[in-house]
């Protein structure tokens, strides 16, 4: 694991690099699921699998700017699905993006997550490693990964980051959020996952939603680059990430881009989203 961890660090030092001065234009093509890429995309992509593919430990590596798993070492241990560089579309804006790091073993499932990694790009770098039983984060400076603290979210928080468009959801989900704002909470929502779930982290608790909606039933965000890895996370600093009525790492995955709903946060504001969508089944 340690190898691994070592290997994000090289690449997010690299990354850093190419956010700062790189080109944010489109490209030509599209990912998997239907997004045109930037430029930028694919280059960390690129520099990613190369940096994976030098390590015996990983079997196989996955993208979310890719259509196919990539072999790496038949005797490899571990599986790691990563999304290079998540929101990247608020790089022209100058807002904070992220890279997102599932770990796996046996296969893509949430149930065999064994760690997750995610790197924030912001006014600082940082990185967040969730791994047995603690959540680390670690803070660049110049050119090496100092740990800052051990992570944990509070039983109840104050902020609200609700995804995707209104008119899209569900009235029980219109409800809830509203509800949830009528109590006092903030809202806080960058419209890049990584920022706006480090805050709510970071500030002890809250609720980030992306629901199933009129357009996306299943959501938008990957269950293997983005949800399982943060749910990872949520649970481990003491916390919970569902999909609306269950734990989200329970929920199967029929392809590696699956996409699922999903809620992350504090227990407080998760038992509520339980409560409300047990009787909107
Ligand atoms: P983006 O489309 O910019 O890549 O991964 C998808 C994502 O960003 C997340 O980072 C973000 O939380 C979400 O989409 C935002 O979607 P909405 O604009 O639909 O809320």
């Amino acid at each position: 694991m340690n190898e691994i961890i070592e290997a994000i660090k090289k690449s997010a030092i690299v990354i850093k690099e190419l956010i700062e001065t790189g080109d944010t234009d489109k490209s030509s093509s599209e990912n998997s699921t239907g997004d045109t890429q930037l430029k930028l995309d694919i280059a960390c992509d690129v520099i990613i699998e190369d940096i994976f593919r030098e390590l015996h430990c990983v079997k196989e590596i996955v993208s979310e700017e890719q259509d196919d798993i990539v072999k790496v070492n038949e005797n490899g241990k571990f599986l790691i699905a990563y999304d290079p560089l998540d929101g990247s579309s608020l790089v022209d804006v100058n807002l904070s993006v992220g890279s997102i790091f599932g770990i796996y073993e046996n296969d893509f499932s949430g149930k065999n997550i064994v760690a997750s990694v995610y790197v924030v790009f912001g006014p600082r770098v940082e990185m967040v490693v969730s791994f047995e039983d603690s959540v680390k984060m670690y803070r660049l400076h110049k050119d090496k990964f100092v740990f800052i603290q051990d992570l944990k979210l509070n039983e109840k928080g104050k902020l609200n980051a609700p995804g995707s468009t209104q008119n899209c959801w569900a009235p029980h989900h219109k409800q809830l959020i509203d509800d949830i704002f009528s109590d006092g909470y903030r809202l806080r929502y960058s419209g890049g996952m990584v920022p706006d779930l480090h805050q709510i982290l970071i500030k002890g608790g809250g609720l980030f939603s992306y629901p199933g909606t009129t357009d996306r039933p299943t959501g938008k965000l990957r269950q293997l680059f983005e949800v399982f890895p943060f749910a990872h996370v949520y649970e481990n600093a003491g916390g919970q990430a569902i999909d609306g009525n269950k734990r989200v790492l329970e929920v199967p995955t029929q392809h590696i881009h699956d996409t699922s709903p999903c809620f992350f946060g504090s227990n407080e504001e998760i038992n509520r989203v339980l409560e409300v969508y047990s009787q909107n089944a």
